[in-house]
């Protein structure tokens, strides 16, 4: 029996997927790659006629659309179910506005699609997150990616996440089953994502969508050369890995003079970890940055805290205050410099109504998106949210683990880049096998070679075709070895000081940020009232007392 170049190549694939399995590597040999999926990150529309923001995907037939957002540590993809459990004012949510809320609501009923999930198909997610109840069911990634039978766990209450992380997430973290079965599938070559986060000011020309690519990359929307560094393999204080060095922050006015947040003696530094979810630009120490900032602004913030949709940032306080009209330059250590621009630095307060689910957008007091640092929360690890990828581009590796940033292009146009299973930019495309997760079935043998012709082949074949695995396995970790020696990396992953996390906690954070202008009612002992806090304190007394009966329930200091 003769068999045409294309049935050989028919006959490769099945060695290989056979091979692969055997060797525990990736389905896809090196050089091609799946085309990359990409995922609008933008308003979702949900049944409340209101939105969300965040990955655009649908679970279920009939399909039912949510705004996901990445997390960390995660592992599962965690969804809210027809009681999401908002409880974040006491005012109480209705199902519309908490919908709105948690990007979604998943009625597992109403899905024809729903099954049981397998007890050994996804790992367990330990605290903080909440148990979740399991099910399976079709996850639309995007038009052209489903995976079917996909693990889901629906959360069974409330976990202290409050406005820090209050959507439906797809778990990012180190054993993400959401990676592990498009890679399985065949559907990306290797556990690499890129994300832009687009662009959320207040009005159209401040606006953008933006996008998560999974198996590679958007190349539309970077500029220059990335600036690449490993993950820190200690998660413990900073849950994504991404962890940076900040060694400037400079305003930029708008009369062309800059003027920078750090001291003048230049031996400071901020140990800073990229939360991609995270609801504001970043989190600023008090001392002395952010006391910087408000003595360069003339500024005194009297408007309190948001509790909306950029949770926690400072209110500018219209009666007193002239908001800031500059830019805010971040100079990483790495080389990258990004420079966020006014219209997304100063916005409107915005949130959800917990009654009706539409937003509300407050002009008075507008918001700067940062989240001012201090008392016992002086020493927490910085951390750089999502405003922080509408100026920079980010591409993790989990494989080799790395992390690459760029100064973001911001744009809408797409030029999708494929990474092949040794990390590199593909050279051809790759066709993604039709397979779903979890599916270990015969290999599709679409290319007119008899089962039995391919399986004859496969036996004499199999064992070059694991040598081969072995070769590349070998291969990977040469080249991974020479890159760590060429980029120099690891010369800004020194572990940041112990300081606690609200990954470890959610609840510390929040429950000595509010100061002790907050409504609730323990007594803190706060050191010596700093200049914010001393105005934060007689704004929340005002505060407290004019909204007192909306003030988050959280607030009144949960028990650990
Ligand atoms: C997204 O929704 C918000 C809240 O309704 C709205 O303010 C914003 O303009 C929308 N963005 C776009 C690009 O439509
Ligand atoms: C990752 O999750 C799988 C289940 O999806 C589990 O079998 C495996 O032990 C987990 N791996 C680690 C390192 O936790
Ligand atoms: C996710 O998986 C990693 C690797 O197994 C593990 O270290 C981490 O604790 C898991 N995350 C959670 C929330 O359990
Ligand atoms: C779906 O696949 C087609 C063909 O490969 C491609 O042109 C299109 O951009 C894909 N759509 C998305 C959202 O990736
Ligand atoms: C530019 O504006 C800043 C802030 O208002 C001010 O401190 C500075 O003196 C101005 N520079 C010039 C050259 O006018
Ligand atoms: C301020 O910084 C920007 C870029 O960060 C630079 O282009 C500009 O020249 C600087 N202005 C002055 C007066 O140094
Ligand atoms: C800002 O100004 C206040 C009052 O003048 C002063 O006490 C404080 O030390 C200044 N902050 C910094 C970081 O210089
Ligand atoms: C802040 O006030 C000082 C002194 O009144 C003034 O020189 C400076 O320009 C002001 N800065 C801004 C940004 O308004
Ligand atoms: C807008 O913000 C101001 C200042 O915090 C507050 O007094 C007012 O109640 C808010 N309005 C709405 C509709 O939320
Ligand atoms: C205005 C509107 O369409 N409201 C809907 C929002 O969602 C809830 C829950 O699904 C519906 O009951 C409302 O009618």
């Amino acid at each position: 029996m003769r068999l045409h170049t294309h049935q050989w190549r028919g006959v490769w694939q099945t060695v290989f997927h056979l091979a692969c399995h055997v060797a525990f590597i990736p389905l896809i040999e090196a050089g091609c790659a799946p085309h990359p999926i990409s995922v609008r990150i933008g308003n979702v529309t949900l049944p409340n006629q209101s939105n969300a923001r965040g990955i655009g995907m649908a679970v279920g037939s009939p399909e039912q659309p949510f705004a996901f957002l990445p997390q960390w540590p995660l592992n599962n993809t965690m969804i809210y179910g027809t009681s999401g459990f908002c409880e974040l004012w006491t005012t109480p949510w209705t199902e519309q506005g908490c919908m709105t809320f948690r990007g979604g609501e998943y009625d597992s009923f109403a899905s024809q699609t729903r099954t049981q999930a397998a007890t050994n198909a996804y790992p367990a997610d330990s605290r903080p997150y909440p148990a979740m109840n399991f099910v399976a069911d079709t996850l639309k990634v995007n038009e052209n990616v489903s995976l079917v039978g996909f693990p889901l766990g629906i959360a069974l209450n409330n976990w202290g996440e409050q406005g820090y992380h209050p959507q439906m997430a797809v778990g990012m973290g180190p054993n993400s089953t959401f990676l592990s079965a498009l890679q399985r599938s065949g559907k990306i070559a290797t556990r690499v994502w890129g994300m832009f986060w687009g662009r959320q000011g207040a009005n159209s020309n401040a606006q953008l969508v933006g996008s998560m690519v999974f198996g590679g990359y958007d190349k539309a929307k970077v500029t220059g050369q990335p600036f690449t560094q490993t993950l820190s393999s200690d998660r413990s204080s900073c849950a994504t890995g991404m962890l940076v060095t900040i060694t400037d922050l400079v305003l930029n006015f708008p009369n062309g003079t800059n003027a920078s947040l750090f001291p003048s003696a230049r031996s400071t530094s901020i140990s800073a970890c990229i939360v991609p979810d995270y609801p504001v630009l970043m989190t600023m120490p008090f001392n002395p940055f952010f006391s910087n900032f408000i003595n360069h602004t003339n500024a005194t913030f009297g408007g309190g805290r948001s509790f909306g949709l950029n949770f926690f940032s400072v209110r500018y306080d219209d009666s007193k205050d002239t908001p800031y009209r500059g830019d805010l330059t971040v100079k990483l250590q790495s080389g990258l410099a990004v420079r966020i621009p006014n219209d997304q630095l100063v916005i409107p307060d915005t949130y959800s109504d917990p009654q009706t689910g539409r937003w509300v957008v407050n002009a008075t007091d507008p918001t700067l998106i940062i989240n001012s640092i201090q008392d016992v929360n002086a020493n927490d690890l910085t951390q750089l949210g999502r405003q922080f990828l509408s100026a920079a581009y980010l591409m993790v590796d989990e494989e080799r683990s790395q992390f690459s940033l760029w100064v973001a292009n911001p744009t809408a146009r797409e030029d999708l880049v494929a990474l092949d299973s040794e990390g590199g930019e593909a050279d051809s495309p790759c066709p993604a096998p039709s397979v779903s997760p979890g599916d270990h079935g015969p290999v599709a043998s679409s290319n007119g070679v008899s089962p039995g012709a391919i399986a004859g082949i496969t036996v004499g074949v199999l064992a070059v075709g694991a040598v081969a695995a072995v070769w590349a396995v070998w291969r990977r970790r040469q080249k991974q070895g020479a890159l760590q020696v060429e980029r120099g990396l690891g010369h800004e992953t020194a572990a940041p000081s112990a300081a606690p996390l609200y990954e470890g906690n959610p609840k510390h954070h929040e429950r000595w940020e509010l100061g002790a202008g907050d409504a609730g009612g323990s007594s803190h002992s706060a050191s010596p009232p700093v200049d914010l806090e001393v105005q934060a304190q007689g704004q929340g007394q005002i505060h407290a007392a004019h909204v007192l009966h909306e003030l988050p329930v959280a607030y009144s200091y949960p028990k650990s």
